[in-house]
């Protein structure tokens, strides 16, 4: 069968040479991280055995059985010398499910393994799962917190869309087998993008948390916010509070939401996070940074302005366009900082920096001084130091 062989050799091959593709750094850019030329995850990159079916028997066109929308909003682990991201997979039906990629040097090469997650339910079966945050914490465990959607109950007949997003909770100490917990409890009937933040806080699980009013509208609510929990196994928080609040006319007057767990660095803990505005064609995603306290990393010390990676070229086209969403990172002992951000929920991309390069950003970078003319004079004093090095 030719068409059954030419079409299967000449994708294999196509996907091999994806897989091999060198992806170099972008020259000069802004100073504060490189980007790369290439995604380092797209739907291309998932083998063709979960979408193909090999046999020519029941395949004579080698067409594709079950495809993949996209690729995107990894998690990031690095263990035993290799970056790891577990990647949300979006079928084309619409479901996500985990899947991990591995590659060496974390910039290119990135491979799945041969088969997805099999990540078990609780008793009351997630519809849709994804955005996992990986988190190596100090009790000894590999942590994966995700969201957890399932249709809202109480939504009017006919209403096929309105949800419920929850915090799903998982453990592993190899990604390959996972034990699934409790879902956290919090007093919010909708939480996204929940993180494990990785050391004890007075011998407590310390969670960034991101409540909301309904699925997609945080409102009255919203913010990035912070709880403790007794127990892992049946996490319960009590007490939330906001640390990082919305703020009008900001990049994240919307909603914003804590991104991968935060790096620790000498001078406090460093975090990822996107922030959420509106536009006349949608709502745009950025991702920002700020630097948290050492001893309580509820208190947020330095919150530079603006965005610290906006989608540009490629990246604003996509599913859901104009958007950047970072739920992963790796830290090296050697500095060396990759944040794994998706673009327009449709690929994913890494951008590289050290940690002193992101110090230097978030401690000297001003704050958003939230006023047009306080701006100017913001620039203006900048442009007259300028003058005076200069002359
Ligand atoms: O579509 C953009 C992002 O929207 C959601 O983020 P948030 O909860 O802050 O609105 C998430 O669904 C995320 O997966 C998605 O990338």
């Amino acid at each position: 069968n030719m068409t059954y062989t030419l079409r299967r050799d000449a994708l294999t091959n196509q996907y091999e040479q994806l897989i091999g593709r060198t992806n170099r750094p972008v020259p000069l850019g802004n100073g504060i991280y490189e980007r790369y030329e290439h995604p380092v995850l797209t739907a291309d990159h998932t083998p063709l055995t979960w979408r193909y079916d090999f046999n020519p028997e029941t395949n004579p066109y080698f067409m594709e059985r079950l495809g993949i929308n996209c690729v995107f909003n990894p998690g990031a682990i690095y263990l035993n010398g290799k970056f790891y991201l577990v990647a949300r997979v979006e079928g084309n039906d619409r479901k996500s499910f985990f899947a991990i990629a591995e590659s060496d040097n974390g910039v290119e090469g990135f491979r799945f393994w041969d088969e997805p997650i099999v990540m078990p339910e609780t008793d009351d079966p997630d519809i849709n799962v994804y955005d996992m945050r990986l988190v190596q914490h100090e009790d000894g465990w590999i942590y994966g917190l995700f969201c957890t959607e399932r249709k809202d109950p109480d939504a009017p007949r006919g209403d096929l869309s309105s949800a419920i997003a929850q915090c799903g909770i998982a453990r592993t100490h190899d990604l390959k087998s996972w034990e699934r917990l409790a879902d956290l409890k919090t007093a919010s009937n909708q939480q996204r993008n929940v993180v494990l933040h990785p050391t004890f806080i007075d011998g407590r699980y310390a969670f960034y948390t991101r409540p909301q009013d309904g699925f997609i509208d945080t409102g009255s609510g919203g913010g990035i916010g912070w709880g403790l929990a007794d127990s892992i196994e049946e996490a319960v928080i009590e007490q939330e509070i906001i640390i990082d609040e919305r703020h009008y006319h900001t990049i994240k007057e919307v909603k914003n939401g804590q991104g991968p767990a935060p790096i620790r660095t000498d001078r406090g803990w460093l975090h990822i996070a996107h922030g959420v505005r509106n536009t006349a064609a949608g709502l745009r995603y950025v991702l920002y940074a700020f630097l948290s306290d050492l001893d309580e990393p509820h208190r947020v010390t330095h919150r530079p302005g603006g965005h610290l990676i906006a989608p540009i070229g490629e990246e604003r086209i996509g599913d859901v366009s104009n958007v950047t969403f970072c739920n992963g990172v790796v830290a090296l002992d050697n500095g060396a900082v990759y944040i794994y951000y998706a673009s327009s929920a449709t690929r994913c991309h890494v951008a590289v920096s050290t940690v002193d390069r992101l110090l230097d950003y978030v401690m000297n970078t001003p704050e958003d001084p939230l006023r047009s003319y306080a701006c100017v004079q913001q620039r203006l004093s900048l442009i007259e130091r300028n003058r005076t090095y200069l002359s």
